[in-house]
């Protein structure tokens, strides 16, 4: 009985290169840790060829507006709040783990109607990595990062972690003088990410909150003349500086590199509202203009949506909160203000599930394209 195990591993070993795993942590730090099996490691073999195209059906285009089967009458624990009036809101009494399909229909349109949700006191991360991944595949297939560390054995979880054990993360961080980053996820992507639902395993007692920012308010706020000239652009979304610091960093690029170019201002599908797509994250020009031009109206938009206050969210998390955004109508930043090096300021740790939309759809049947 024992022979046959061995051998069926030996087997198994000489068929397939062996697998090389950096630890993006030290196994000392985390022993008594209830989530050590999440901890991000690198896988620096498996490569990928470039993602292909695929029909993205939005969930959220076929509901009923009023949402009756997640806001059901007959849940009287349910507790919906806006965080403010016009992106973010908060459920407590729901748990995103029992949700039925009409319920996801109606909660991915909420997500696109109001740019974040936040579920609190959720057991999602006590369901395991499979249920995870399922809960994510229902609203598009799942995105594999080209160089982020990932969960073991799931390159689907993308992992969100600094600590004194993987400094060099921290490095290029500290010649700046704010952490914060505004971005849409992966934005580069042929077809980029509708909804990414991020799960905190442990939470700092301060700290650590995360911020969004409504794409589709500050597309409104602009004046009449800018919209319209912006409606009829094009700008170049670039995954190279983040393979590029992959590759400083001594890790595997997975997956190569892409440019691609997307309308300016994009149309939720399931909405139809219109919603500035560039941020200060991947967005490096705008087709068509002069260099000046292009980085002047670029620092416009960066300026208008890093400072744009009045339609941001902070979100303070909290043990058991799962947040779910929608990347078409919103940028995001971490807010990285707590000292990695202080075990009292407490383990951020968490992970991320990005799932792939459509290929954005300007005004006017203005596409996203790209250079085969
Ligand atoms: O850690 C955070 O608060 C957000 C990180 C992030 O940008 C992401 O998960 O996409
Ligand atoms: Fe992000």
């Amino acid at each position: 009985m024992s022979t046959t195990t061995t051998t069926t591993k030996t087997t198994t070993a000489t068929e397939t290169a062996p697998l090389k795993l950096t630890l993006a942590y030290k196994k000392e730090i985390h022993e008594e840790y209830k989530y050590s099996a999440y901890l991000p490691v690198y896988d620096e073999k498996t490569t990928f060829p470039p993602l292909q195209p695929f029909e993205h059906h939005d969930r959220g285009l076929v509901v009923n507006k009023q949402k009756p089967n997640l806001f059901s009458r007959t849940n009287t624990s349910l507790k919906v709040s806006k965080l403010t009036p016009s992106i973010g809101t908060e459920i407590r009494g729901l748990q995103l783990s029992q949700l039925d399909d009409r319920q996801k229909d109606e909660l991915a349109l909420l997500i696109a109607e109001r740019g974040v949700v936040v579920f609190r006191d959720q057991d999602f991360k006590d369901i395991g990595v499979e249920k995870q991944k399922d809960f994510g595949q229902y609203f598009g297939p799942l995105h594999i990062h080209p160089v982020g560390a990932h969960v073991k054995d799931n390159l689907e979880l993308h992992n969100i972690y600094l600590g004194p054990d993987n400094e060099y993360r921290n490095k290029r961080r500290n010649n700046r003088l704010t952490t914060t980053g505004y971005h849409s996820d992966v934005s580069y992507e042929k077809q980029p990410p509708g909804i990414t639902i991020l799960t905190l395993l442990s939470v700092p007692p301060t700290g650590g909150d995360t911020a969004w920012e409504s794409q589709t308010i500050a597309y409104q706020r602009l004046s009449r003349p800018i919209q319209a000239l912006l409606e009829g652009l094009l700008a170049e979304h670039s995954g190279f500086p983040q393979a590029e610091g992959a590759r400083h960093d001594g890790h595997h690029v997975r997956r190569e590199p892409i440019k691609t170019l997307h309308p300016i201002v994009r149309v939720h599908p399931a909405t139809g509202q219109k919603a500035l797509f560039v941020n200060p994250g991947f967005t490096k020009r705008i087709v068509g203009l002069k260099d000046e031009e292009s980085d002047a109206l670029l620092q416009l938009l960066f300026k208008h949506i890093t400072f744009g206050q009045d339609f941001q969210v902070r979100v303070k998390w909290e043990e058991g909160t799962v947040a779910l955004w929608d990347n078409r109508v919103t940028s995001h930043t971490a807010i990285s203000d707590y000292n990695v090096h202080e075990p009292q300021e407490g383990l951020r740790h968490g992970f991320r599930i990005t799932t792939l939309g459509e290929r954005p759809r300007g005004v006017g049947g203005l596409e996203s394209t790209w250079e085969e």
